[in-house]
């Protein structure tokens, strides 16, 4: 009897998507393929941990060491390294830099130095992980642009100089998005299989949005124009939008929900800690890399003066004040702050 296929839905692999893609530009070695690759199988790693993490006290912690005999690692750490140790001796990576460390992460002298750019948030949101909330990472990709083997200035390029970005939230499902600078896909990790499936095909951020998210705990901290901000995106005002409130504090979940439902996220300047006047978030390992993601979606990332893209980086750990998501907001954002001034 002969069984009929069904036909209306392709089942896509991430390998397979990162192949067609790489097929459109004759020019590809396949370095940047083979790059997605490992930075999915960092995925694939972290989100096996990130599963446990409430069962290390359940498990047994002997000093430092569980009962397989395992070292009982914080998971930050544990993701830092999986990053690090994936990417640093397959030739395609001249230099990384990591948000859990002060210098770039030179390649050790035994393996072959590639010619990309690796930098990466190993685990944003720590801050949840003792409440089982989701948890994220962030990466960026950029060419070198140095003759030697990758320093610190090939790292603090301009987001407009970047070729790839995305990020892996560690949700109730496990879920890569990415873009190389043609539009925004989604796939989600098939843990019976160990494979990420195209979920979310060509992701733009739909209009009109649906939430704003904040720390608004912090409002009495912030300016006149980002006070007045918040309350259009409430409604308060006749002409103003009304939005719901949604805020999770992992960067990517809110980013993640506000991309697909379509809101704004900001964390503004503040005055609440005068060492960080510019508010709390990194510009090289979140904004970014998030900046990229919602412009290729159809959205906008501004620090609340004009687009984060266009900001060159001057230390690799600065911060920035951050509005990202549906572009009219992110310049409603912008003309509340300037009239402010
Ligand atoms: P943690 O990694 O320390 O939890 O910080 C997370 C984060 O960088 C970002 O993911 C959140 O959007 C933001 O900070 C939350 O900050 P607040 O706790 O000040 O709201």
């Amino acid at each position: 009897m002969a069984v009929e296929i069904d036909q209306r839905e392709q089942i896509i692999t991430i390998e397979r998507h990162i192949l067609e893609e790489q097929s459109t530009h004759p020019e590809a070695t396949g370095v940047l393929t083979n790059l997605l690759y490992d930075i999915a199988l960092v995925g694939k790693v972290i989100a096996s941990k990130t599963n446990r993490a409430g069962l290390v006290e359940i498990l047994g912690r002997t000093g430092s060491t569980n009962i397989q005999g395992e070292q009982v690692q914080k998971l930050d750490k544990l993701a830092d390294e999986t990053f690090f140790r994936l990417n640093d001796h397959t030739g395609r990576v001249a230099v990384m830099a990591s948000e859990e460390h002060e210098h770039v992460l030179p390649i050790p002298d035994k393996y072959p130095a590639g010619k990309y750019v690796l930098l990466y948030d190993p685990l944003d949101g720590s801050s949840n992980i003792d409440y089982n909330i989701c948890l994220g990472s962030i990466f960026s990709i950029y060419r070198k642009t140095s003759s030697g083997r990758g320093s610190l200035e090939d790292c603090l390029q301009p987001g407009r100089q970047l070729v790839a970005a995305g990020y892996l939230l560690y949700g109730t499902s496990t879920m890569l998005v990415y873009s190389t600078g043609h539009g925004v896909n989604g796939f989600t990790l098939d843990p019976s299989v160990g494979e990420f499936l195209l979920s979310h095909p060509s992701i733009r951020m739909p209009d009109p949005p649906q939430y704003y998210s904040t720390n608004q705990g912090n409002e009495k901290y912030w300016s006149q124009g980002v006070k007045a901000y918040t309350a259009y995106l409430q409604g308060t005002d006749k002409g103003s939008v009304k939005l719901s409130a949604r805020y999770v504090g992992s960067l990517v979940a809110d980013f993640h929900r506000n991309l697909l439902a379509g809101g704004v996220f900001y964390y503004p300047a503040d005055t609440h800690d005068p060492s960080k006047p510019q508010g709390k978030l990194r510009l090289m390992y979140e904004a970014i890399p998030l900046g990229f993601l919602a412009e290729q979606a159809g959205g906008r990332a501004s620090d609340g003066a004009g687009d984060i893209l266009d900001i060159q980086p001057q230390t690799l750990h600065q911060r920035t004040p951050f509005f990202v998501g549906s572009a009219d907001l992110v310049t409603k954002a912008e003309e509340f702050i300037r009239q402010s001034r």
